[in-house]
């Protein structure tokens, strides 16, 4: 069977997790709301909207829709700040081989991102071309664990959910995976990401007998 392979960005690919963490602490500090590392687990994989709210959830705070737009606007410059710089140094450890690999193995390649900037961080790190399809937040309506960005790279690509294949860093995002019935792949910690059927600390720890096994499955 045809095989679709589907990478979450941030995270996975880069390293903007920590920029949306940075990002995101900068509106907490402002309103005087704690929000730790920890917390952040909750955020990642999580769309901008749906974050703001975690945030003003965790401080109690009750906000008009105004002045969220305005923070949801404020959190998108500064994060974008971080991205100014960007380039292919950035691209995490390990992550070039497996994406070559995969193109000298033809198989299809997805991006399924809930970022809204995710093609000009592609652009920025030169990896556009390896991505046969991209489905980012502009594209999804139901935001991971809702499987809906996952489901659609996978039918872009023509394979069936079951043979999807989706790395993954955040929670959200492997519960995505697993409720859309693909295998979940989880990059980062055994303890944050236990949900998934296969978890690695990144990306060098990934051999590439196992991508060919997953090729041939
Ligand atoms: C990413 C991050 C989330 C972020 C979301 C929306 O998703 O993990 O923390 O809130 O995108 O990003 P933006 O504000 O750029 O639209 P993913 O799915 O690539 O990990
Ligand atoms: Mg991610």
């Amino acid at each position: 069977n045809k095989k679709a392979f589907i990478f979450d960005l941030d995270g996975v690919i880069v390293d903007t997790a920590r920029y949306h963490y940075l990002a995101w602490q900068k509106i907490a500090q402002e309103l005087n709301i704690d929000f730790t590392l920890e917390h952040n687990e909750l955020l990642k994989g999580v769309s901008r909207v749906r974050s703001l709210d975690i945030i003003l959830e965790l401080g109690k705070v009750e906000a008009s829709q105004e002045d969220k737009n305005k923070w949801l606007i404020q959190k998108n410059e500064e994060y974008l700040s971080y991205l100014v710089d960007m380039d292919q140094s950035e691209i995490l450890p390990g992550v070039m081989p497996v994406l070559k690999y995969l193109k000298e193995k033809n198989q299809a390649i997805a991006l399924g991102s809930a970022s809204k900037n995710a093609r000009p961080i592609l652009e920025k790190t030169g990896i556009m071309q390896y991505f046969d399809v991209i489905v980012d937040g502009n594209d999804v309506t139901n935001a991971k664990p809702d499987p809906e960005v996952f489901l659609i790279a996978a039918k872009l690509l023509g394979a069936k959910p079951e043979d999807a294949i989706v790395f993954e860093d955040s929670v959200a995002g492997v519960q995505a995976a697993n409720i859309g019935k693909m295998t979940s792949i989880g990059i980062g910690e055994e303890k944050t990401l236990h949900e998934a059927k296969y978890i690695y600390p990144d990306f060098t720890h990934i051999d590439m007998r196992f991508i060919e096994g997953l090729i041939n499955k």
